[in-house]
């Protein structure tokens, strides 16, 4: 028993004293120069040590942290004893001090994320470092190279309102020296391999340690489409990052006519979808169609989604919070029902292919009904019950707007993407399966008469179902990350229209129902004829 409880006094203690350095070191009120006790002369370990309490401001600490252990960090290594050149790697750091002697001709550094050299190229470095002769650095001015990473998951520590490629900086000092202004500039070569697509370019920024900020001032970026490296190139040293911004010679002109294309198209789809609904309600032959009244519920998803779609960047730049929040819940809901709707369509036609044309479930109707419905309420139900935070506005990453939609990222992709991925994957197998069985059949009746005629159905047909199932959504897999302006022309356009589409399907079924209708009764009457 006695045993026992020291154990656990012994925990708590152990606990507690590791709360309390990490407070220490986490608060700013320990810097590293006191949490690693250094006074003057600081040899290589205190180096280490402020470099392991940078990394535990990274990942632990807000923007104002981060910035003030930089700048120690900075100063420590300034001011690291060396005789002619060190490297220092602890964690993500990698640092390299070098003390130039008298003549100083320039200086390459080459570094991956494990090490540093100078002048010797490395096998696969990711960096090249070029300082130009003009830095004029003699003995007296240790040369300082820091480079380091900080994890994905505090990505905006640096509160930057755009992506800092690979969340990696590159700083370079000089010791006893202000380098601005520079007529040579440095270059700074990185390896650049992330796929943007054509909205997005790079650009090479510094961090401003007066304002915290990033800044463009001073730095040119040497970049082209496809090139597997950007070189930076500035006229002063400081902190240098890669940042992914919008492109605004490709963004602002096409998402214009994106958005004219989408809001055009959505009217269309929107006003065929009424339609549809009319054509339904007052005709008894579609009524009475089992597939069709799958079809009318996907209609209805679609419509409701078009609905809430268009208005949806009005009510974000209104001010009501409350009439946002319903827009985007119902944006999410109905985007929802028409993912389960088209996986719905998918099963259906499975029933259709194995049963053909009996479908003996009883209720069946109310039963997908429950299913198509019932599952998206349960969804943003959830997501609604945790927090109603996750629904706001947002801003449109690729163009100057914001709209009504989920904030949360993980959210977004656990309930949008990752639900979606799984009924394109459902309906493309079932898709797969309708090509078989048409194939099938095209083959038994090979010898038939009008061949040229039944492929043209038929493709027609295929055309109807891929719109049914909503295949045309999977454009956006095809052209992941890397949207090519034609695809995102294309993606606009075909899903902007797909109530469109379906209005065709609709009247299409209508004239076959009717001529077959016709047909047969010609047919009854030269047969009693
Ligand atoms: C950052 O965190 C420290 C404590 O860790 C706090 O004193 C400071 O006010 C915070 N700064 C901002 C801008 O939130
Ligand atoms: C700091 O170092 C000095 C000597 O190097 C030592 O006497 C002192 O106890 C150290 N302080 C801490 C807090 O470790
Ligand atoms: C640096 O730290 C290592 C262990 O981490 C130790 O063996 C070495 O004596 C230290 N050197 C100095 C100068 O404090
Ligand atoms: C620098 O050189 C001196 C004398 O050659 C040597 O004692 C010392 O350890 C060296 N320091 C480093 C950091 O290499
Ligand atoms: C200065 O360094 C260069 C190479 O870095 C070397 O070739 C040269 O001999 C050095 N000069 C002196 C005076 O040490
Ligand atoms: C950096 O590149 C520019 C051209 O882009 C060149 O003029 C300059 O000399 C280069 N600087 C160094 C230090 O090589
Ligand atoms: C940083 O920002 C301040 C204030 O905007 C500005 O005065 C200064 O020149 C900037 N620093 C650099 C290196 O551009
Ligand atoms: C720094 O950036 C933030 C947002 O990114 C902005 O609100 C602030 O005005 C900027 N500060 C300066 C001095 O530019
Ligand atoms: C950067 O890429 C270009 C072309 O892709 C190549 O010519 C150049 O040598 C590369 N530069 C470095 C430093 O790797
Ligand atoms: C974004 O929109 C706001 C207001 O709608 C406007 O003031 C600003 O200039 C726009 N920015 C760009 C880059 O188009
Ligand atoms: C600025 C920032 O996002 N800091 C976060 C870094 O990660 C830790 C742990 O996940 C969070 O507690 C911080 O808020």
């Amino acid at each position: 028993m006695q045993r026992k409880k020291s154990w656990i006094f012994w925990w708590l203690m152990s606990f507690v004293s590791y709360e309390m350095l990490y407070e220490n070191w986490v608060s700013g009120q320990g810097s590293c120069e006191t949490m690693c006790n250094i006074t003057s002369n600081i040899g290589r370990n205190h180096t280490e040590c402020c470099m392991d309490y940078t990394d535990k401001v990274l990942r632990t600490g807000n923007r104002t942290d981060a910035m003030t252990a930089i700048r120690t960090l900075e100063s420590v290594l300034e001011r690291t004893e060396v005789n002619v050149s060190m490297q220092v790697c602890v964690k993500t750091f990698v640092a390299l001090l070098h003390k130039p002697n008298d003549t100083f001709g320039g200086l390459k550094i080459y570094a991956d994320d494990t090490q540093v050299t100078p002048d010797v190229p490395l096998l696969n470095s990711k960096v090249l470092v070029q300082l130009p002769r003009e830095l004029d650095a003699g003995p007296n001015n240790k040369i300082v190279f820091c480079m380091f990473k900080w994890p994905k998951m505090n990505e905006s520590i640096f509160e930057s309102p755009h992506e800092v490629y690979d969340q990696r900086l590159v700083g370079l000092s000089v010791q006893n020296k202000e380098i601005s202004g520079l007529q040579e500039r440095i270059n700074i070569t990185m390896e650049f391999t992330k796929k943007i697509d054509e909205t997005q370019k790079p650009s090479c920024h510094f961090l401003n340690y007066s304002t915290c900020n990033f800044s463009e001032d001073g730095c040119l970026t040497h970049w082209t489409r496809g090139q597997t490296n950007i070189t930076c190139s500035c006229n002063h040293l400081t902190y240098f990052g890669v940042l992914i911004i919008p492109d605004p010679s490709i963004t602002k002109k096409d998402q214009e006519i994106l958005t004219h294309i989408t809001v055009i198209g959505c009217s269309i789809s929107l006003f065929a979808l009424v339609i549809a609904i009319l054509l339904f309600i007052t005709n008894r032959k579609l009524r009475q169609d089992v597939s069709m009244k799958v079809h009318i519920n996907l209609v209805i998803a679609l419509m409701l989604l078009n609905l809430h779609f268009l208005p949806s960047q009005a009510a974000a730049a209104g001010s009501s919070s409350g009439l946002c929040l319903y827009m985007a819940l119902l944006l999410h809901y109905s985007l929802l029902a028409t993912f389960s709707w088209m996986a719905l369509e998918g099963f259906h036609l499975y029933l259709l292919l194995v049963k053909v044309f009996n479908i003996y479930v009883k209720k069946y109707l109310l039963k997908l009904s429950v299913v198509g419905w019932g599952v998206p309420a349960v969804i943003v139900s959830v997501v609604v019950i945790i927090d109603r935070k996750f629904y706001g506005q947002v801003a449109l990453e690729t163009s100057n707007s914001t709209i009504c939609y989920i904030t949360n990222s993980y959210v977004k992709i656990w309930t949008t993407v990752v639900l979606f991925s799984l009924v394109f994957l459902f309906n493309v197998i079932m898709f797969g399966v309708t090509i078989r069985r048409v194939l099938i059949l095209h083959h038994t009746r090979e010898f038939g008469q009008n061949n040229l005629e039944k492929t043209k159905k038929d493709i027609c047909s295929l055309a109807g179902v891929m719109t049914l199932l909503g295949i045309t959504w999977g454009l956006v897999f095809f052209s992941f990350g890397l949207l090519t302006t034609p695809a995102l022309y294309l993606f606009c356009i075909l899903n902007s229209l797909q109530g469109f589409f379906i209005f065709l399907w609709f009247v299409m079924s209508l004239i076959k129902a009717k001529t077959s209708a016709t047909k047969m009764s010609s047919e009854t009457r030269s047969t009693n004829g």
